[in-house]
């Protein structure tokens, strides 16, 4: 990996992106786990810079590891576009976006790729990997996912739109339409759900009656499955399908990668108030990160000083870049307006309003 913490994946061609055939190959998912590593090491950073106070909000992607970074080989970088939300760290991170410019956003500081530090971390847009339009507003990327794809078959090209969302995302109307228009017009989009069970502190069972909502595809007209999304190796072969059929124009597939979110919502949530002890330690017992490095223990692709040479690596990558984004300067206010929709975005003088009606100004 390079010491600035990108990875091989950005914007590489499909070939490279790919394991041979339908599998990963040890040599992938050791590559997966190097990212993990760092992509865990940055997301644990940016929790420690909230509780310092010096970064705003952090939105904790632990536990959805593995199935964003099978997405990212299972996809083509250099064609495909991402309709995230704000808990595709990892997946930003295997895309090529740097822990310098994730970190520059945690901070607020100039330089970072998708808001210039304006905006709520994990927010924007990142043109440079096609990952747009994240926001917290839940839902509202489905039905801008179906929009590209749209774009994309009309001019014939080949590119498939992968929109993420979770559990709570599922019971916005956006979906529904989404979905429904998606399966109608047979459109390359895959809907890539990450069921962590939890919508802030609102449980599954108490946003739908039934234990998979992979079932709902069949309802749009598509396939719809459900996945261990701890598992890389099943979530790349169902994202892989998906892709496929995607770009076969075949239309949608609903994948649900069932996983646990370990932390709570966000820094300004505390779970230990909805979910029990027990709970909790389930979730961290179907963490990712360990799972996989069993996994490559067993295959014999790891041993304790690989091991030890992965997770420093990732901390010595971090550290430095944190260095980097503490020393950078915040945007400067003559920027505050730049790159926002409209020329002009003043206060009205107030001689320019136009008069309020008298039973107006009453009421
Ligand atoms: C339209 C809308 N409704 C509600 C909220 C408040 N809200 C922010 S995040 C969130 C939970 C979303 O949960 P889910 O889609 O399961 O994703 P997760 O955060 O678990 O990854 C809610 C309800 C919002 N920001 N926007």
């Amino acid at each position: 990996m390079p010491v600035d913490g990108s990875t091989t994946i950005a914007r590489a061609g499909n070939a490279q992106v790919r394991g041979p055939g339908r599998g990963l190959t040890e040599a992938d998912l050791l590559e997966m786990y190097r990212t993990m590593a760092l992509s865990r090491t940055l997301d644990e950073r940016a929790w420690l810079l909230n509780r310092q106070g010096r970064a705003a909000i952090v939105p904790s992607s632990q536990g959805h590891e593995a199935v964003q970074l099978a997405c990212a080989r299972a996809t083509d970088p250099a064609l495909d576009h991402y309709l995230i939300y704000y808990r595709q760290l990892p997946l930003l991170i295997a895309l090529g976006v740097t822990p310098l410019e994730l970190l520059r956003g945690f901070l607020a500081k100039q330089g970072e790729p998708m808001s210039g530090g304006r905006q709520f971390p994990m927010h924007g847009a990142c043109q440079r990997v096609d990952a747009f339009s994240f926001s917290s507003v839940v839902g509202t990327q489905l039905p801008q996912a179906v929009g590209v794809a749209l774009a994309d078959a009309m001019r014939g090209e080949k590119r498939v739109s992968i929109a993420f969302f979770g559990d709570g995302g599922s019971s916005q109307g956006d979906t529904h339409e989404a979905m429904n228009f998606a399966g109608i017009h047979r459109l390359p989009v895959v809907f890539l759900c990450e069921n962590n069970r939890y919508a802030i502190s609102v449980p599954m069972r108490k946003q739908m009656a039934i234990d998979s909502l992979a079932v709902r595809a069949e309802a749009y007209g598509f396939p719809g499955v459900s996945i261990d999304g701890t598992d890389p190796q099943a979530s790349y072969e169902a994202l892989s399908a998906a892709v496929d059929r995607a770009r076969a124009g075949k239309g949608p597939t609903l994948v649900e990668a069932m996983i646990e979110r370990i932390f709570p919502h966000t820094t300004d949530d505390d779970q230990r108030k909805y979910r029990t002890a027990e709970e909790i330690k389930h979730a961290r017992d179907h963490d990712p990160i360990p799972v996989l490095e069993a996994k490559l223990r067993q295959l014999g692709a790891l041993d304790n000083a690989t091991f030890d040479r992965i997770w420093a690596d990732a901390k010595r990558v971090v550290n430095e870049a944190n260095e980097q984004a503490d020393a950078d300067p915040y945007p400067d206010a003559s920027e505050m307006f730049t790159n926002l929709y409209g020329a002009r975005f003043t206060t009205p003088e107030p001689e320019s309003r136009p008069a309020r009606p008298r039973h107006v100004a009453a009421a």
